[in-house]
């Protein structure tokens, strides 16, 4: 911890503001190992300040170290008075916060330039360190395990989608999540062709394609795989969109490496597809960071960036067809000086259940 404050210190120092608040809780998390839902953090050049309200005094001051722990139900007020007496000028916020507690800053910050940043701390979350590492894989690890479980489960004209999200979702759980990272994914037949199709009470039937995506929370961080599995024989087509998709996927974690500029990582996969004929079916960026946040930074399409070593991000291509079906694969890569680990080790070859 100690050294991410040191490293969010030095920006700060190198930027123009005299100080910075800290409201996003993920971010607060980052900074202090403090999980609670209530908090505000300010840092400035000589201040490292915590608030938080009685209901967590003590869990704060049992996990959190290296800053004034002060216990109050008016932080600003507070912390207002603190820029005041140090005479600071420029304020740093972040940019998540509700237009209603903007207008709390205004009144209780007048008088003083307050800053909306977007990714002051989510870019020092860029870059995992090994602990980061080992939930993130530890979360993976429980992903994989409850796919090969929920093969045997589905059993066509019987098992809905809402029975295979709950089944993912306990599974995950029983394995030692602490919870989803989202709403499960399961979408069957001409569903499949929604990217983001939720599940429902829709029964799976024979000769559909299936959908799952889903992830995990471990230890504060996330997994998020997908996988498309076929009930019953695939047709040729299917056969073709399948491949297409998983070529797509493999042929960016072979190519995947610290240096690879963002827009590479976008368009190597996106090449396969477009190749393919299916360039115009493929609706969605390649992939996502992922961390205490199931998306976060890097985002690939149309940004300028360059992959570095202990990011962990998603390698998702997927092909949809307007009612008929889609197919989707989703891995997690952690990624490396000379390539990339894939952190999600479910089969990726077409599986045909019956
Ligand atoms: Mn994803």
């Amino acid at each position: 911890m100690e050294q991410r404050i040191l490293n969010f210190e030095r920006k700060l120092a190198q930027s123009d503001l005299d100080g910075f608040l800290v409201t996003d809780l993920l971010n607060i998390y980052y900074l202090t190992g403090f999980s609670g839902t209530e908090a505000t953090v300010f840092i400035s050049k000589n201040r490292r300040l915590f608030l938080t309200d009685a209901r967590y005094v003590l869990a704060a001051q049992n996990t959190v170290s290296g800053f004034e722990i002060i216990e109050s139900r008016r932080p600003l007020a507070e912390i207002a008075e603190i820029v005041k007496a140090d005479r600071l000028v420029r304020l740093g916020f972040d940019h998540q916060v509700t237009f209603a507690y903007y207008q709390k800053l205004q009144t209780y910050f007048a008088g003083i330039d307050l800053v909306a940043l977007a990714d002051f701390t989510e870019e020092l979350r860029l870059v995992k360190d090994p602990k980061e590492i080992a939930a993130i894989r530890m979360a993976c690890r429980i992903t994989d395990q409850a796919f090969a479980d929920v093969l045997d489960f589905i059993k066509p004209g019987v098992t809905t989608e809402w029975d295979l999200a709950n089944f993912l979702d306990f599974r995950m759980r029983k394995y030692g999540a602490s919870g989803l990272s989202f709403t499960t994914i399961a979408a069957s037949g001409c569903r499949s062709a929604m990217p983001h199709g939720t599940a429902t009470e829709k029964v799976i039937q024979n000769g559909e394609m299936l959908t799952l995506d889903f992830g995990c929370y471990y230890n504060h961080y996330v997994s998020d795989m997908t996988r498309t599995v076929h009930i019953g024989p695939a047709t040729d087509e299917e056969g073709e969109i399948y491949d297409t998709v998983l070529r797509a996927n493999q042929a960016l974690i072979r190519t995947a490496k610290a240096g690879l500029s963002y827009r590479d990582f976008d368009s190597i996969p996106r090449e396969v597809i477009e190749q393919a004929g299916f360039g115009q079916d493929f609706t969605h960026g390649i992939g996502h960071g992922i961390g205490l946040d199931v998306h976060e930074l890097p985002y690939f399409s149309g940004t300028d960036g360059i992959l570095r070593a202990g990011m962990v991000v998603t390698d998702e291509p997927g092909i949809y067809l307007d009612n008929k079906y889609g197919v989707r694969i989703e891995d997690d890569l952690l990624i490396t000086e000379d390539g990339c680990e894939v952190l999600t080790e479910s089969p990726k070859e077409l599986l045909i259940l019956s």
